[in-house]
């Protein structure tokens, strides 16, 4: 390899790298712009409970979803096959922060139209909260297997005017 060969070899190497470069910065300021402005659907994990006492005992022995100011908070049980409460209803424009655990086997909270999705771990609480911008009826829907009547756990969120 003569020389002048070498020297395009060499811009050509420094253009991919700087290429590479560029993208992980693309990537990392995609993923903080994320996170800042949609974070609220990633899961957080909050705390711990007894998954045997969630029927019986703490904030989710009496499922609800109540208004908290200009905001909403929901404490959901998602059981085998169901979610307590059943349909809930909010106001668009405002913010709904859903806690959600399991008092058996592991489910999935997945509402439709919207980025939230989280798995719902007997023993964990799962925390995500959504601003339903459109007025209209989202289904909830388990997508993580639970049994045999897995298919038909479903509930709904009603959002209004
Ligand atoms: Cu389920």
């Amino acid at each position: 390899m003569n020389h002048e060969e070498h020297a395009v070899i060499e811009r050509f190497e420094r253009g991919w790298l700087v290429f590479g470069v560029g993208m992980i910065v693309v990537f990392v300021v995609l993923i903080a712009y994320t996170m800042a402005n949609f974070g609220g659907s990633i899961p957080v994990g909050t705390e711990r409970v007894d998954a045997t006492k969630v029927r019986t005992e703490g904030q989710f022995a009496n499922p609800r979803l109540e208004q908290v100011g200009e905001e909403y908070v929901a404490y959901v049980q998602a059981f085998a096959f169901g979610y307590a409460p059943g349909e809930m209803r909010v106001k668009r424009g405002r913010k709904v922060t859903f806690y959600v655990t399991s008092p058996d086997v592991q489910h999935g909270f997945m509402i439709e139209r919207t980025n939230i999705n989280v798995q719902v771990i007997p023993g964990e609480v799962a925390r995500v909260s959504h601003t339903f911008k459109e007025a209209g009826e989202y289904t909830i829907i388990c997508n993580e297997y639970c049994g045999l009547g897995h298919a038909g756990m479903i509930s709904k969120i009603v959002v209004e005017e």
